[in-house]
């Protein structure tokens, strides 16, 4: 997980803390210098690790007159609190508009590009916080950073504008924001053009972007294997360009990550996302008190409970049970079970602890995309036919499906396939359930193939 290298050895830091019981005065301070050299070696920032030492050892000095036995928790306790500020304090929500513009900026390869539709995805198919994204790709100086971006578009059925035979920047911006209008998108992303070092050409592009577009949001996109350097580039992003906030990638690496995790209480700049792998479902929520517990070895309880809950709640369950047996399971059913497998993606190597759970790779990634697909076709179909898929045979009805959702028809019938294979799969579940007898529930989402 996340910033492996610090959590390791700020884990080794503080038991050994622990492990001694009562505390002196002595004491807390070798910890606290031991501290310090874990975060230096991270890589995080001197300034920002001085101001952490400086408000803990006050902190800890005043609490600890008293040695007594509970010193070593109220330690980490404080060191908790800390970090937690370090890294920003409270999680940053999302702030919705009617027509949200977001711009990505960063230097190159930080993972711009990527993340678009990583966000993209987050927002409207898991957050459900817009219906109609476009994509917008304003890196002009590589074909293949216009093509990437179409690529990806194309994965996640997203609108997309390019245009390929200009390079004025300024031009495509603004017939984007007027295209947009007239195609009712709702949320807006623009991925720029980044360099290896920050320079005044690019600088005044992006400020020129800025002006015309009107973003909303203006994200930083950093890679957690940036160094020091980054707290420059990022002041001089946010000069130009007042950032709105930040988004570190590629926390799957064994980067240090430290440069990075300074951006808020270096230039308070506060980190919105985190990015965990090359996959489009690889975005999460940053979460600072989360991400101190992980750090402090004291685990993540919350993320777990979170992402159980996400893949399948109690009252799905009971609902999904009860359909079952009444034999009132139809396609929006079928999606919903798709969608739980969709979302095992979320849960990667959790998943893999949890008994009975044998999905791999190829089945989450399929799964993702026939939910996407699936659900393009049921919003074509009307409640009758969402409810009885059989009368969906009638040319009549397939050919409106086919036209209102523009997919082919090879995507139809397998739908309609799924569904019939699910739909068996139910009736003989339901008819174990009668008799007393639970089958195990994975393997009916595991035959959709
Ligand atoms: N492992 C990993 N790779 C990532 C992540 N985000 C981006 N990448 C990869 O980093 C490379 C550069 O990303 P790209 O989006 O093209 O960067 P851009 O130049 O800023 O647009 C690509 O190979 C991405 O697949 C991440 O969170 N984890
Ligand atoms: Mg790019």
């Amino acid at each position: 997980m996340a910033f492996n290298f610090l959590q390791s050895k700020m884990t080794k830091a503080v038991k050994k803390a622990s492990s001694k019981g009562m505390l002196s005065k002595e004491n807390i301070q070798d910890v606290i210098s031991e501290i310090r050299i874990v975060l230096l070696e991270s890589d995080v920032n001197l300034k920002v690790v001085n101001k952490f030492i400086e408000s803990i050892t006050e902190k800890a000095i005043g609490q600890v007159v008293d040695v007594d036995r509970t010193a070593s928790q109220t330690i980490l306790k404080i060191i908790n609190n800390e970090l937690v500020k370090i890294l920003g304090g409270e999680v940053i929500e999302w702030k919705k508009q009617i027509e949200s513009i977001v711009m990505l900026v960063g230097l190159q390869g930080s993972g711009k590009t990527t993340t678009v539709a990583k966000l993209a995805s987050f927002l409207v198919n898991k957050k459900k916080l817009y219906k109609k994204p476009l994509l917008v790709a304003l890196d002009v100086y590589r074909p293949a950073a216009i093509d990437q971006l179409e690529k990806l578009s194309k994965t996640l059925m997203m609108d997309f504008y390019a245009e390929k035979n200009t390079k004025d920047v300024k031009k495509i911006a603004k017939n984007a924001i007027k295209f947009a209008k007239k195609n009712n998108n709702d949320l807006i992303l623009l991925d720029t053009a980044g360099r290896l070092q920050t320079d005044d050409k690019l600088m005044t592009e992006l400020e020129d972007i800025k002006q015309l577009t009107k973003p909303s949001e203006i994200i930083f996109v950093v890679d957690s294997m940036a160094g020091q350097e980054i707290l420059n580039v990022a002041e001089i992003f946010d000069k130009k360009l007042k950032l709105t906030s930040a988004i570190i990638t590629k926390l799957d690496s064994d980067a240090k990550g430290g440069a990075a995790l300074s951006l808020s209480s270096a230039i308070g700049l506060k980190i919105m996302f985190i990015g965990t792998g090359e996959k489009i479902s690889n975005l999460e929520i940053f979460h600072p008190d989360r991400q101190a517990s992980r750090m402090l070895g004291l685990g993540d309880i919350e993320t777990l409970t979170e992402r159980a809950r996400e893949v399948s709640n109690e009252n799905d369950q009971e609902k999904m049970m009860r359909k079952i047996i009444s034999g009132k399971y139809d396609l929006e059913d079928l999606v919903e079970s798709i969608s739980q497998m969709a979302k095992m993606g979320n849960l990667g190597s959790v998943a893999k602890m949890l008994p009975g759970m044998n999905i791999n790779e190829n089945q989450i990634n399929s799964a993702e995309k026939k939910m996407i697909i699936y659900n393009i076709l049921i919003s074509s179909m009307t409640q009758k036919e969402k409810k009885n898929p059989k009368i969906l045979k009638h040319p009549k009805r397939k050919d409106r499906v086919l036209r209102g959702s523009g997919r082919p028809v090879q995507d139809f019938n397998n739908l309609l396939r799924d569904f019939e294979k699910s739909q068996k799969q139910m009736k003989e579940m339901a008819k174990y359930i009668k008799m007393g007898k639970m089958p195990n529930m994975s393997g009916g989402f595991n035959n959709i193939k």
